[in-house]
């Protein structure tokens, strides 16, 4: 599956070492400089990665864990964060995770569906009716499963974030129905889902990093993207991409997961503090997520942007069927996307 993912280097430790792949060579090269650093006799401090400014709700969120985590351990445990992209895009600092070069990593599930087919399922399109759906799945036994999922792979899944409505945006015109986006030259995530859920509106998906979006628009290499208001904004794309269409296509939420090997060295109490830190930091970060979403919005909106509502949401819907019949493969999926939808009766 993940063999049709572009892979676009960083120029990150592009030098040859015989025997060792790029990515393996970035991992034991940082492992080795964030170990170094944590090696305190006094107590032991958890790395987390996060792409995002330490001004962001989910850097902040991580943060407030910090602070709880500190005070449930009396000082033993803390946690460092390194904001804005420092250790690298979420792909590779996600692998650096699986292998206990990082001990946590803020991702949204984009990343995590080559690693986990479970993770494709809260990130179908439309799945969830709207954010209040998905925070109760995503609360409840769905959401337990999803991050359960990810074991296997060396990730313990602490908990979610909000991640809002994701919609499109693009240097070109307004997107108002599925044919409005034909050949259009749009980056995503690196998700073999999301090029499939491009390529089913007759778009042209190109994966590709967030931090080289800005530049690739302002340079004409894609056409648009698509996210969040808050990232929209944060990244400056709405300087360069001045159509925002209300697609709301996925609202995936984001993840914060542990290495499974800096897990495992835990005791049952440490661990019991590093869930209890982790849970409470959620209501934090949602707070703070629906004050930057009206934020990044009205910024958006008084920038100039031109905003639009699509004409017939369903026509996105049906265009979109074929990636659900593709993601869906095993009866556990199946069953996982009807307790979602069963749970979305009470969101109208
Ligand atoms: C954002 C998300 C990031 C990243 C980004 C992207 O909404 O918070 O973790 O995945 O989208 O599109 O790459």
């Amino acid at each position: 599956m993940g063999d049709r993912i572009i892979r676009r280097g960083r120029g990150l430790a592009s030098f040859p070492q015989p025997g060792l792949s790029r990515r393996q060579m970035i991992a034991s090269g940082l492992s080795a400089m964030l170990l170094a650093g944590c090696s305190k006799a006094s107590g032991t401090t958890f790395r987390v990665a996060e792409i995002h400014p330490s001004n962001y709700p989910t850097s902040m969120a991580i943060t407030e864990m910090g602070r709880l985590i500190e005070g449930y351990s009396d000082g033993k445990l803390s946690m460092k964060l390194y904001a804005g992209g420092q250790l690298g895009e979420e792909r590779d600092t996600l692998e650096m995770t699986t292998f206990g070069g990082i001990d946590m990593n803020r991702v949204s599930l984009g990343p995590l569906n080559s690693i986990e087919p479970m993770t494709n399922i809260p990130g179908l399109p439309f799945i969830f009716k709207n954010v209040a759906h998905m925070r109760d799945a995503m609360d409840g036994a769905p959401g337990r499963q999803v991050l359960r999922s990810l074991e296997p792979h060396g990730l313990i899944g602490l908990c979610f974030y909000d991640s809002g409505a994701r919609s499109f945006y693009n240097t070109k015109r307004p997107i108002r129905k599925p044919e409005d986006m034909k050949g259009m030259k749009l980056r995503v995530q690196n998700s073999d889902l999301f090029v499939s859920l491009i390529q089913e509106l007759g778009g042209n998906p190109t994966p590709m990093p967030l931090g080289e979006v800005y530049q690739s628009l302002v340079q004409g290499v894609i056409d648009g993207a698509e996210n969040n208001w808050p990232s929209y904004f944060e990244g400056r794309h709405f300087e360069a991409a001045k159509y925002y269409s209300l697609t709301q296509h996925v609202i995936a939420p984001e993840l914060l997961v542990m290495s499974r090997q800096r897990w495992e060295k835990l005791s049952a109490s440490e661990q019991e503090i590093v869930r209890k830190s982790a849970d409470e930091s959620v209501p934090y970060m949602r707070k703070l997520w629906d004050l930057k979403t009206l934020d990044a919005e009205k910024a958006v909106r008084a920038s100039g942007v031109e905003v639009n509502e699509v004409d017939d949401q369903q026509a996105f819907v049906d265009r979109v069927q074929p990636v659900w019949s593709e993601y869906i493969k095993t009866p556990a999926e199946q069953k996982l996307v009807d307790e979602i939808a069963e749970m979305g009766v009470d969101h109208a």
